[in-house]
């Protein structure tokens, strides 16, 4: 069936209307007897520990959930762009300087970084919607270790995250295209003037961290989602486009009235080289590529219907696109489509790309659903795609092309996170359907429903839902890794040449130098060494304090009354803190971490004379 233009306000009608009818009108059954036994499918007895980490991206919490599946346990909140007073995390001098600033950040996509293609279990890189940010967490102690950014010419890169197969790349794209350069241009020059960019931020192996390589100026769309090619495709990355139309206000019609938007397939590799061969301009201290400049580069595939998810196969040959308001995902053929740019088998140019003949590079259509958003894979060739508007999940074949199961999960399903899903060789087992739109499936807590996950098993011909549980606001995108891949230590290493670092209690001093107090401290079962720290109103002071504990769990915490100080020291680590004594009068400091049965007598003073 060809859908005229009209389908478009019809079809977000309906949405919205299913959305707002289910948000009034959805009273969760009980549970029922099946339900209750499904759940033992999913039970991790007491000793027993989960077979899968899912790492959940908190969304505007500005955190990442740690999830053990099958359990649905959270096991640990990473704050990654936003203060977290329960690990110190944002008092610190070290966390104060990463987060730079800025008191949140709107963390979507996760990705763990890959190894062939593989999860390797090292880190995990994710995006700040909001301030245009990459970070990176060390999977070796569940903490951030880097934050990358603002980075320049970007602006709201939800099109991210994804990491090339070795991940030499972390990639993300502009949501929003502005002026390039940081420059002001009114909104009628937004054809002209505006731009969209995809920034490509190279990771160095040894320590995890990126840093922006080069980027590519775009025609000015809204990049949604992205996913990098694998094997075959390897070289390539693939993100989807809306508002082709260039609209610039009432975006839920105006952004939807083309038949089509595109998907974007880059060479990176060709970017590269790009680069390597001198052929960008330096915007805003970045080298900046133009696609319509250098060929080989970047095409346009046309995608019906204001696209969403994109997806790319274990086998790196099937490209799955989804269109929000098509009721079907689009399958590309990747052979097919480097037959065509081979053959330049073009239907014309748009902004300068080359778009690339439909019909030769479509391989099929699959009628999956209302509103299929994103698709996850399982091994043999099983794909599964969310329906948000159809409250369900679609099980499908590669190759068959054809519906084979459905489940129907209790809330409008987003992304979908299944076992090593966005690996080469996915496990199949369990996933984890996350939600868009919550339901009232928890006891109630006011006005707004916690967030919902329900887990599936994938492993039969029937998918079933096997267990469910709440979580705060909001996961949108997760990956879940085998939990052996990921091996974390149990104490910082004594480093004694950790600059600033002291491990006697001899080597404990406070030096004053003109105004500036500093002092090297420790943390020891169950005192702090100095104790007593003594200064006059309007110091500076800087305490560098090491947890000598060498032993697992034995965390201290660093806590000044009325400073608003709160800092976590982990066994081996060294904690930098630093503030002004503006306050004159006397203030307890005390270890906020319980740490041992003598955790409430470990504390000092700090007595800040007052100026005369
Ligand atoms: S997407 S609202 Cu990940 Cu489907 Cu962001
Ligand atoms: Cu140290 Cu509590």
């Amino acid at each position: 069936m060809k859908l005229g233009k009209w389908y478009v306000p019809v079809a977000l009608g309906v949405i919205l209307g299913l959305v707002a009818g289910s948000i009034v009108s959805y009273v969760s059954p009980a549970p029922t007897t099946e339900g209750e036994q499904a759940v033992s499918g999913a039970f991790v007895p007491p000793g027993k520990k989960d077979e899968y980490y899912m790492f959940a991206s908190g969304g505007h919490s500005g955190q990442v959930y740690v999830i053990g599946i099958p359990s649905m346990r959270r096991i640990r909140t990473i704050p990654v762009f936003s203060r977290d007073s329960a690990t110190g995390y944002g008092w610190d001098e070290e966390s104060k300087k990463m987060l730079g600033g800025y008191t949140w950040g709107d963390l979507h996509h996760p990705a763990l970084s890959e190894t062939d293609g593989e999860y390797d279990g090292r880190f995990l890189y994710v995006n700040d919607n909001a301030n245009n940010r990459a970070a990176m967490i060390d999977l070796k102690t569940f903490t951030t270790k880097q934050i990358l950014g603002p980075i320049p010419n970007i602006m709201g890169p939800h099109s991210a995250a994804f990491v090339t197969p070795n991940t030499e790349y972390f990639m993300m794209a502009t949501r929003f295209s502005v002026p390039m350069g940081g420059k002001y241009a009114p909104l009628d020059k937004y054809s002209k003037e505006y731009h969209g960019a995809l920034s490509a931020q190279k990771i160095d192996q040894k320590t995890g961290k990126m840093k922006v390589a080069w980027q590519l100026k775009l025609p000015p769309w809204n990049y949604d989602l992205s996913d990098a090619g694998k094997k075959i495709s390897g070289d390539w990355a693939f993100f989807t486009t809306y508002n082709t139309e260039e609209a610039t206000e009432l975006l839920e019609i105006n952004a939807s009235a083309n038949e089509t938007d595109y998907l974007v397939a880059i060479n990176w590799k060709k970017a590269e080289q790009a680069v390597k061969d001198k052929k960008f301009e330096v915007i805003n201290g970045v080298k900046v590529v133009d696609p319509t400049k250098v060929k080989g580069i970047a095409y346009l595939i046309p995608l019906p219907k204001s696209p969403h998810g994109v997806d790319v196969s274990p086998d790196g040959r099937w490209i799955v696109g989804s269109g929000k308001l098509d009721p079907t995902v689009t399958v590309y053929d990747f052979k097919k489509f480097i037959k065509a740019i081979e053959k330049e088998d073009f239907s014309g140019t748009k902004k300068g790309l080359p778009v690339v003949n439909f019909e030769s590079v479509k391989e099929a259509t699959v009628k999956v659903g209302l509103g299929p958003l994103h698709t996850q894979f399982g091994p043999d060739g099983y794909a599964y795609t969310t329906l948000f508007v159809e409250s369900a999940v679609a099980k499908w074949k590669l190759g068959e092309w054809k519906v084979l199961d459905k489940v129907t999960v209790h809330y409008s399903p987003g992304h979908s996170s299944a076992a090593e899903g966005d690996t080469v060789s996915p496990d199949g087992k369990y996933l984890v359907a996350l939600n868009k739109l919550s339901k009232d499936r928890h006891l109630s807590v006011g006005p707004s429903h916690p967030e919902n996950m329900q887990l599936i098993d994938i492993s039969g011909d029937k998918m079933k839902v096997i267990n469910e549980a709440p979580i705060d606001p909001e996961p949108h995108y997760a990956q879940m890794v085998k939990a052996d891949k990921i091996k974390p230590i149990l104490k910082y290493e004594k480093d004694e040449k950790r600059p600033h670092s002291v491990w006697k209690k001899e080597d404990v001093r406070i030096e004053r130098e003109g105004n500036h107090v500093t002092v090297h401290g420790l943390a020891v079962w169950t005192r702090f060494y100095p104790d007593k720290i003594e200064v006059n109103e309007g110091d500076k002071v800087t305490i560098y304090l090491t947890n000598i504990d060498l032993d697992q769990d034995i965390t201290h915490g660093f806590a000044i009354n009325l400073y608003d100080i709160d800092v976590e020291v982990q066994p081996g680590e060294t904690k930098k803190i630093e503030f002004v004594a503006d306050k004159p009068g006397v203030y307890p400091f005390y270890c906020s971490n319980f740490c041992s049965a003598l955790h409430q007598e470990m504390q000092g003073y700090l007595l800040v004379k007052p100026k005369k």
